[in-house]
């Protein structure tokens, strides 16, 4: 390997290990995992799986291939013996921002541990050239700035496949790029990333991500999910989905005819996997490409509708797609002859106007079609799928209670503790064995440790040196000084109201208030936040400006500052997601109850040995069934208690206010002089109305038992040894939460491959 390594740079630099650059290493081991990756097996199978996701927030991939490959190791040794580390090297890879958040990095769990278990299963996607913006802070708000990752050296690999998208005014040639996603320790599997040839990366600006949403030829990749709060950009979204699944679609009746398949018995050769919505257009896709070959249209979706499985990942009814029949047509106009016989076949079933698929309105709504002609539904929590049965979809589950079922999510160990937490894992493998990194199950081995103090100082020692890690990046990033020895209290996530950042927020406040006057914590307290708000979400940014300003008043002060800090980590994404979570203490899971579908973020904080702060809600339900009472702070009222809110209209939050000073003092400080001096006046008055008139996730409903289980939580934490074993009972129940199980959960229901 070191041969090898030398060889490659001699070559391209003309010079030795010792001489080069970081950069050049880089370069050098990238080319050499490259080549380790083309010497695996491709995974093979009679029945292959597409998933067909608009995400796949992969993040890095340097380590996580060497992991996979087995060479991790070798490569650590060789680079210390020049006494260079590979994480230094990690800093030069560009994070692929092809993701928004859950939904995403979901995608790209599976993908590892579907070529892990060795199925043969592939992603389907699109290249967005720019893909989610990067974050930066200007005064206190949020900047938006374009985020090119592709360089000269990256793991896209063009191959010889095109196809001829037919859109109403034009046809657009596809370009595809592979990444090869390799199992640990297996073989590999694809992650298909279409392009256009016509992108033009010039329609963007430097230091913005403005551009002409009306040019198609340029821009339909340029952009992941770009703001559609105006027409043309729901068009572009439209645009964007249509192109992807025509691919997708032309790609699999491809794989298939060179195999020789009979496309009759398509569903015994292809499963399709719907990731939300976005990519529900394949279903008409395929019958119209059927149709083409020859199909009668019964026929053809008589075996679609055996093929295609949806997953749903919101009940969030603004985020439920709705395209408006006229978008459709001035997109893709060929498929509504489709859509509006698979429409017309369930009116004639169902008189219901809840399951039709246009509605009064001339409104498609994407996820009846998923739930008519395919052969299965998942939720992806338990709760998240029992709200789906009985309201959400219910009308749906009384027609077809056969195709609901539920899948948990999951997160790969590889990267979640292995690669992002070496001294962890190390521990882990000492106490379990290395087959942990294959059976998760086997994490369960540490509850023998319980009460085991060697192991549970062990524990405490690796959190520290995480913490101190943490420091010493923020510090060299961000410039921010936070306290090791402090007690780290994270939140990391998307920005959005029903995650209820602003709960966080008002407890700071509440927290800030108390040390001025004269109550000081037992220890110092830091709150970590990470968030990227959407462009158009006026109060999300708000919420963002208003943690910034409430940053600056803390680190100002000095009566505050060494006991209490707050700090927002700039641009969140996987890569600081990884250097984060193994430094946690307590991981806040705040949503309102019944909102949050799962959570990922809540596991992979599980399996790094911090204590959850949550709500009765998505996976941290299943959380708190693992680890009991004990290891876990609950709060908040349930979720049928806030369905019933919505149901009766039951919630006002301005008699919360009224009612009681507490609250009313928090809420108010948002708009005090000291806040209003450091922020902007609009943005902040805002928020403050919004919180009273309106506050649609009920904030105030569980702040004030929020702020009790809190601060109960820091109370607790000064009991270290006890401490200790709610975070050694944290990782040892956490194997459940692998994307290994949850992937031999839908191979098993779902998929039957192999
Ligand atoms: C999308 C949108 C789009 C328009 C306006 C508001 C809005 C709000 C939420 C969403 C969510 C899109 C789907 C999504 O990312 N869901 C997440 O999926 C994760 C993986 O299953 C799951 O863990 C998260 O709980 C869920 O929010």
């Amino acid at each position: 390997m070191e041969e090898r390594l030398e060889q490659l740079l001699k070559e391209k630099f003309g010079r030795g290990i010792d001489n080069c650059t970081k950069m050049e290493i880089f370069d050098a081991l990238m080319r050499l995992t490259r080549e380790e990756l083309k010497g695996r097996p491709q995974i093979e199978g009679k029945k292959k799986l597409y998933y067909i996701s608009a995400e796949f927030l992969i993040g890095k991939l340097l380590s996580n291939n060497l992991i996979n490959l087995g060479i991790y190791d070798s490569i650590n040794e060789i680079l210390e013996k020049h006494k260079i580390s590979l994480s230094e090297i990690e800093e030069m890879e560009l994070e692929p921002s092809l993701g928004n958040g859950g939904l995403g990095r979901l995608a790209a769990c599976f993908l590892d541990s579907i070529a892990t278990l060795g199925l043969p299963g592939d992603g389907v996607g699109l290249n967005y050239h720019f893909g989610l913006f990067r974050q930066e802070f200007f005064h206190n708000k949020q900047k938006e700035v374009k985020n090119p990752w592709i360089s000269e050296n990256s793991w896209l690999e063009r191959q010889p496949v095109s196809f001829r998208v037919p859109f109403k005014h034009f046809t657009l040639r596809s370009v595809l790029y592979d990444i090869i996603v390799p199992g640990y320790e297996n073989g590999c599997n694809r992650l298909h990333l279409f392009d256009l040839d016509t992108v033009d990366e010039t329609m963007v600006g430097n230091e913005n991500i403005n551009f002409q949403k009306e040019n198609i030829q340029k821009n339909l990749t340029l952009f992941l999910y770009p703001d559609d709060s105006d027409v043309q950009g729901q068009l572009l979204r439209i645009y964007q989905q249509y192109f992807m699944v025509s691919n997708a679609a032309q790609l699999i009746l491809k794989e298939c005819e060179d195999k020789g398949v009979d496309l009759h018995r398509l569903n015994e050769h292809v499963v399709v996997q719907i990731n939300d919505t976005h990519p529900s257009m394949v279903i008409p896709e395929l019958i119209r490409l059927l149709q083409e070959r020859g199909f009668m249209m019964d026929e053809a979706i008589e075996v679609v509708e055996k093929t295609c499985a949806y997953t749903n990942h919101t009940i969030l009814a603004e985020a439920l797609e709705k395209w408006p029949v006229s978008y459709l047509e001035q997109v893709a106009p060929q498929l509504m002859p489709i859509i509006r016989e698979l429409d017309a076949r369930v009116k004639a079933r169902y008189a219901d106007e809840a399951v039709h698929i246009i509605d009064k309105d001339q409104k498609v709504h994407m996820a009846h079609m998923d739930i008519h002609y395919g052969f299965s539904v998942n939720g992806v929590a338990a709760l998240h799928t029992e709200i789906l049965k009985r309201s959400e979809l219910k009308p749906f589950c009384d027609i077809y209670p056969e195709k609901f079922n539920n899948k948990t999510n999951g997160i790969t160990f590889r990267r979640w503790l292995k690669h992002c937490n070496p001294e962890l894992a190390a521990l882990v493998e000492e106490l379990a064995g290395r087959e942990v990194w294959k059976d998760s199950g086997r994490l369960e081995e540490l509850m023998k440790y319980r009460k085991n103090k060697e192991i549970l100082d062990k524990l405490e020692r690796i959190k520290k040196h995480n913490k101190k890690k943490l420091c010493r990046y923020l510090y060299e990033t961000q410039n921010l000084s936070v306290d090791p020895d402090s007690v780290f209290d994270i939140q990391i996530k998307r920005l959005h109201e029903y995650k209820r950042q602003q709960m966080n927020a008002l407890y700071v406040i509440y927290k800030y208030l108390e040390i001025k006057s004269g109550k000081r914590p037992e220890r110092p307290i830091t709150v970590l936040f990470g968030a990227k708000a959407a462009p158009a979400y006026t109060i999300a940014k708000d919420i963002i400006h208003l943690i910034l300003c409430l940053q600056q008043l803390l680190e100002r002060d000095p009566e505050v500052s060494p006991w209490f800090r707050v700090a927002m980590v700039e641009n969140y994404n996987v890569t600081k997601a990884s250097k984060l979570i193994p430094a946690a203490d307590i991981s806040e899971q705040i949503s309102l109850a019944s909102k949050e579908a799962s959570g990922t973020g809540n596991m992979k904080f599980m399996l790094n040995g911090a204590v959850t702060l949550g709500t009765e809600d998505g996976a941290n339900v299943e959380i708190h069934e693992l680890v009991g009472d004990d290891n876990i702070y609950i709060f908040g009222k349930k979720p049928a208690e806030v369905i019933k809110l919505y149901e009766e209209k039951g919630y006002r939050s301005r008699s919360y206010y009224e009612n009681d000073p507490q609250i009313r003092e928090l809420v108010d400080f948002i708009v005090s002089e000291e806040v209003m001096r450091l922020g902007d006046p609009i943005c902040l008055d805002r928020l403050h109305h919004e919180l009273i008139n309106k506050d649609w996730f009920m904030t105030l409903l569980d702040l004030k038992e929020y702020i009790q289980v809190r601060d109960r939580m820091y109370r607790d934490y000064e009991d270290r040894d006890a401490w200790n074993e709610k975070a050694l009972v944290n990782i040892a129940r956490a194997g459940f939460f692998s994307s290994d199980r949850t992937i031999e959960e839908y191979n098993r229901d779902i998929w039957h491959l192999k």
